[in-house]
């Protein structure tokens, strides 16, 4: 009998996909759930065939470097992969695989969660309430921006993008995006495509950010392109923290310019940023887009599937080197 792969799965991932990987291949689990040093990392990868990794997991190019010849695959349990270093992964002959669509409702309703959080002060709310400080009450109380019939701007218009666009336009809201390639009629299911970020920027109520982290996109909302927006609107980021400059983002909900942020991203993760935390109009969540039973079921069989077909001898469906 020929010896079944080793598969590492660096974090704790839901039961029936640990049960499903045990039952296929000799499974290595960080059961402790630490997320793994650089050098911790490297040590956990040289016995194995293949690593089943989250996001929290950076397979940068030094780390490619150091990982032994029979390791051939990553197969991500994420759809972003911009904690591998994919030129790298190519260089040495390591396929990388990610989890599509398996993600995208659960990512699709904390975005709307975000956006109505951020509209409706939900933070600050919820806070009053549970502190013992609502020990008042006018007409003029906690009034929020509704959305409602306004403008929802996509950045990004992929599979997570236009599911959001899909919840969005329940609200009666207009649906307006930015992407690198215009979408089928089909698609666009009466969206309107801006050819420039700057053109989005110009109508969106609020600014949805569903693209990957690529070096052209890593700061793309910066001091420059919040100034492009409406006056007192809404920024929703549910993909990753790089695509902000949190910076100036401060500085646009501190002088009111924005009205409110919902972020479930950060460039600090975990952790978050306490110059963020301490302004009443952020809407903020610990980067749990994805985080329901069964999306995690999902992403985790999915990743599964790309690691049966890579050893069954196919091209893995989600190759993406
Ligand atoms: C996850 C994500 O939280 O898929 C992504 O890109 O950021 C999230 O779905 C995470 O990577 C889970 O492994």
């Amino acid at each position: 009998m020929t010896a079944k792969p080793v598969v590492l799965i660096p974090r704790k991932l839901a039961p029936a996909v640990l049960e499903r990987a045990n039952a296929t291949y000799d499974v290595i689990v960080n059961e402790d759930d630490h997320v793994f040093s650089r050098e911790e990392l490297i040590a956990a990868c040289q016995n194995v065939d293949a690593v089943l990794p989250c996001h929290s997991e950076h397979f940068s190019a030094d780390v490619i470097q150091a990982l032994p010849a029979r390791l051939k695959i990553i197969a991500n349990h994420s759809v972003g992969v911009d904690h591998v270093d994919l030129t790298a992964a190519k260089a040495r002959g390591i396929v990388v695989t990610n989890t599509p669509d398996v993600l995208s409702d659960a990512t699709a309703e904390i975005a709307i969660l975000c956006m109505l959080g951020a509209a409706r002060r939900g933070s600050e709310g919820d806070r009053m309430v549970r502190d013992g400080r609502w020990n008042f009450w006018s007409p003029a109380f906690m009034v929020g921006r509704q959305v409602t019939g306004r403008r929802f701007g996509v950045v990004g218009m992929g599979r997570v993008g236009q599911v959001t666009a899909e919840r969005a336009r329940g609200f009666g809201m207009e649906i307006h995006y930015h992407n690198r390639t215009r979408l089928t009629a089909e698609q666009e299911k009466g969206a309107i495509f801006h050819e420039s970020l700057e053109s989005l920027l110009a109508v969106s109520d609020v600014l949805s950010l569903h693209c990957p982290t690529t070096p052209d996109t890593i700061g793309i909302i910066n001091e420059r392109t919040l100034a492009m927006l409406p006056e007192r609107a809404i920024l929703v980021n549910t993909a990753r923290g790089a695509l902000v400059d949190e910076a100036a983002l401060v500085q646009a909900l501190k002088s009111g310019q924005l009205f409110a942020a919902g972020l479930d991203v950060f460039r600090t993760e975990p952790g978050g940023n306490p110059e963020l935390s301490v302004l009443d109009n952020v809407f903020m969540l610990p980067h749990i887009g994805s985080a329901t039973f069964e999306t995690r079921d999902a992403m985790g069989f999915r990743a599964l599937d790309n690691l049966d077909a890579f050893f069954g001898g196919s091209t893995p469906l989600d190759r993406l080197v």
